[in-house]
């Protein structure tokens, strides 16, 4: 070893161990890969149980042609792993789609990212909502940072580094928090296009005593655990746009990458990677404690409504049905359910219904009694009648601001 790489690698190791802690540390070996991924794996519409012959809207986005990709692109994604030889890849739950697994810690434990790149592009891996120093962002900018400092920023195919998060009071849910709060993280050499890549995943920092000894680790504080991302994908910023058109075009040549329409046709409107209800069921237990940890991500586009059916969510200490989520927004939603039955998942932004951002959650029974019904209030009957009508946008006939008529041709 050269003198200079030895002391990289001392400096490196001081780096790693020396914060103390009295909490766990936690680590985690994720290697980045590339892989097929299919957005509809049901091949279908399961929301209108309609094939993609009888459904031009989903086959817009999910028929593959002369120069359509269709419902399968390449990505690149972080994968977990038992141990540094990143030969057995632990399971992860097929909800969690093409979003990398779950990391999960308590304030002050220390989070090692053991992370080694199968790829063929430089990639890292940056977090939100733990502490780090800058030889663990895993940000690539012009931050005056060198040396080893700067080995984080990129890592080359086939290379390696270790990343050390930890969780100090300072970044702990308050008291008012619930007792995890939902995080990400992400690729960060090129935010946007490593994003809409794949590399993204979810992350939850707990108040102490949350998680128990098991490992994985489990909640002890909740029954069922749920991440969503919601997100239109955007294919076209993918780095491997041109291996898809090549890959999954049947005429690869005739594909105008600037075109609306074909732009359009890769946009996904995604809950984790899914459209038009493939996500696959997420199943819960009526009156049991379900954590929602729902996230953001990608561009103006991305203004979502998490509408939850049936039931009744608990955010920030208020109830609602509907959860707001932007790019790069997390929000811990919590829920008993109260009624069995196979629920709907929509966000109520039309064009992103309409475009597939759907899925079904599923509440069994459980053999868990129903509450004993307590309402002592009156019974309220409304009777209503739907009428068509002639309804006038106008009716005093003049603008008010200006005074003038709306009934002339040309106002
Ligand atoms: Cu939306």
């Amino acid at each position: 070893m050269k003198a200079g790489h030895l002391l990289w690698a001392l400096l490196l190791m001081h780096s790693l161990w020396s914060i103390p802690t009295d909490g766990a540390i936690r680590n985690y070996y994720l290697g980045i890969q590339d892989m097929q991924w299919n957005y509809a794996p049901k091949g279908r519409n399961v929301i209108t149980n309609q094939t993609l012959n009888n459904d031009t809207v989903a086959s817009s986005f999910l028929k593959s042609g002369k120069n359509r990709i269709g419902s399968s692109y390449k990505k690149t994604v972080y994968k977990e792993y038992s141990d540094g030889t990143y030969t057995e890849e632990i399971a992860k739950p097929a909800w969690l789609g093409f979003l990398g697994p779950l990391l999960q810690a308590e304030v002050g434990d220390v989070i090692l990212i053991h992370l080694k790149n199968f790829a063929s592009r430089p990639y890292t891996i940056h977090p939100h909502g733990v502490f780090y120093e800058k030889d663990s962002e895993g940000s690539l900018y012009p931050d005056g940072s060198s040396g080893y400092l700067k080995a984080d920023d990129s890592v080359p195919p086939g290379g390696s580094h270790v990343y050390n998060w930890s969780i100090p009071e300072s970044h702990a849910p308050t008291e008012a928090d619930p007792a995890c709060l939902t995080w990400i993280y992400h690729s960060h050499v090129d935010a946007p296009r490593d994003i809409a890549t794949g590399l993204i995943g979810p992350l939850i920092t707990c108040k102490r005593g949350t998680l128990d000894g098991n490992s994985p680790p489990q909640r002890k504080d909740v029954d069922h655990n749920f991440f969503l991302l919601f997100s239109v994908i955007d294919e076209n910023l993918s780095w491997h746009l041109d291996d898809n058109i090549a890959t999954y075009c049947s005429d690869p040549a005739s594909v105008d990458k600037e075109d609306g329409a074909f732009q359009d046709s890769n946009r996904m409107h995604a809950i984790n990677g899914f459209v038009f209800g493939n996500l696959p069921e997420l199943s819960m237990c009526a009156q049991k404690h379900v954590a929602w940890h729902l996230f953001g991500m990608g561009n103006e586009i991305d203004v979502h409504t998490a509408f939850f059916h049936g039931q009744m969510l608990s955010i920030r200490g208020h109830h609602t049905d509907v959860a707001n989520i932007f790019p790069a927004t997390f929000v811990t939603a919590e829920m008993v359910p109260q009624k069995s039955g196979t629920w709907l998942i929509s966000c109520e932004v039309n064009s992103h219904l309409r475009s597939g951002m759907q899925a079904f959650y599923k509440v069994d029974s459980c053999s868990m009694d129903p509450p004993v019904d307590q309402l002592t209030g009156k019974v309220r009957q409304y009777f209503i009648q739907a009428h068509e009508i002639q309804w006038d946008y106008g009716p005093i006939g003049y603008d008010g601001r200006t005074g003038k008529s709306l009934r002339e041709p040309g106002r």
